[in-house]
């Protein structure tokens, strides 16, 4: 019998992309190609399995297109370029690939508050320019970060891992909001209190989000949620873009209604609003919050055991919709 035909549709690590030759044939974009959605259906449509990004959209049209296809599996935790309904109504397993990087992104998402209530970014771009000519007792003055309140929207393994942060080394206060509230044991872990989205926004001095992205999320931080944030907070998006109104987000740092905010993720990335790129108070990263090696190699390998364990019969490891789906 001929192996399972696996489209992989980014580039990923070389040794990846030799493990799952072991078990199937393999097309991979190694050129890392910006392909259209017609040129992924191209390639999709005589293939069993896809290992996927963050950046591809696989929906009902895709689906349809792509009859023989079994299984999707993200090599990213969030799963907001499935449709899982159709994915589910056509029998089509998803999985993503959760826990292998949250230490990592809670690592970055710490860093970003850090940077932005420090005025880390701002400082050392007037350092570059050749403008430091002398010391001055507020010179680029930041936020308290030790000691003050983070708020946390969306308390999943991340949100722990920032809270944890927070609480443990840093003496925060952490208050948090999410759909569900964590119970107690987790709690006390995480140091953290559970507080209503308004109270969280109106007593945080560093506001993180952690949350999924979902027509539930979207712009679920806008104008009217930045006027109940402080004038001296700062707001850190470690989780989707859409989550946070970027033009509502720039209004307000011009009109310094917030101080600062830190962001790896945005509204139609890699295009960046162009009001965020002229802002001082703003530090922005390209989406690199799991930007470790051995985390990206360890969040590849995970897509790979999923369909390595898919196609020799198995339940793979992080399923998104095994209880739901009649898988074909
Ligand atoms: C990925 C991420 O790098 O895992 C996620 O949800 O946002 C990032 O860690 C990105 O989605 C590419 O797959």
């Amino acid at each position: 019998m001929s192996p399972p035909k696996i489209l992989v549709t980014r580039a990923v690590f070389p040794a990846v992309i030799a493990r799952l030759e072991q078990h199937f044939e393999v097309e991979s974009n190694q050129d890392d190609e910006n392909w259209s959605r017609a040129q992924l259906i191209e390639r999709l449509r005589d293939k069993d399995g896809a290992f996927t990004t963050g950046s591809e959209r696989i929906d009902a049209a895709v689906l349809a297109a792509c009859p023989s296809l079994k299984i999707c599996a993200n090599m990213a935790v969030g799963y907001n370029n499935f449709d899982i309904d159709a994915m589910t109504a056509a029998g089509v397993l998803a999985t993503n690939a959760p826990g292998v990087l949250t230490e990592t992104t809670a690592d970055f998402g710490f860093a970003l508050l850090m940077a932005a209530a420090r005025r880390m970014a701002e400082s050392e771009h007037y350092l570059r320019a050749g403008k430091w000519d002398k010391w001055r007792y507020d010179m680029f003055a930041g936020a308290e970060v030790h000691g003050s309140t983070l708020g946390i929207l969306g308390m999943g393994r991340i949100g722990q891992g920032v809270a944890r942060r927070g609480a443990l080394g840093f003496g925060m206060k952490v208050v948090y909001h999410n759909r569900s509230r964590l119970d107690a044991a987790l709690e006390a872990q995480c140091q953290a209190t559970y507080v209503s989205k308004e109270e969280l926004l109106m007593s945080a001095d560093h506001v993180v989000l952690v949350l999924p992205y979902s027509h539930a999320s979207h712009h679920a931080i806008g104008a009217a949620e930045l006027a109940l944030m402080k004038p001296t907070a700062t707001l850190v998006n470690i989780a989707r873009g859409g989550i946070v109104d970027d033009a509502a987000l720039a209004a307000a740092l011009r009109d310094k209604r917030i101080a600062a905010a830190g962001l790896d993720v945005f509204e139609g990335e890699p295009r960046v609003h162009p009001d965020l790129l002229s802002l001082p108070n703003v530090v922005l990263t390209p989406h690199i919050a799991s930007a470790t090696l051995p985390t990206r190699l360890a969040m590849a390998n995970l897509a790979a055991d999923n369909l390595i364990a898919f196609f020799s019969g198995k339940m793979p490891l992080t399923p998104l919709n095994a209880a739901q789906a009649a898988i074909k």
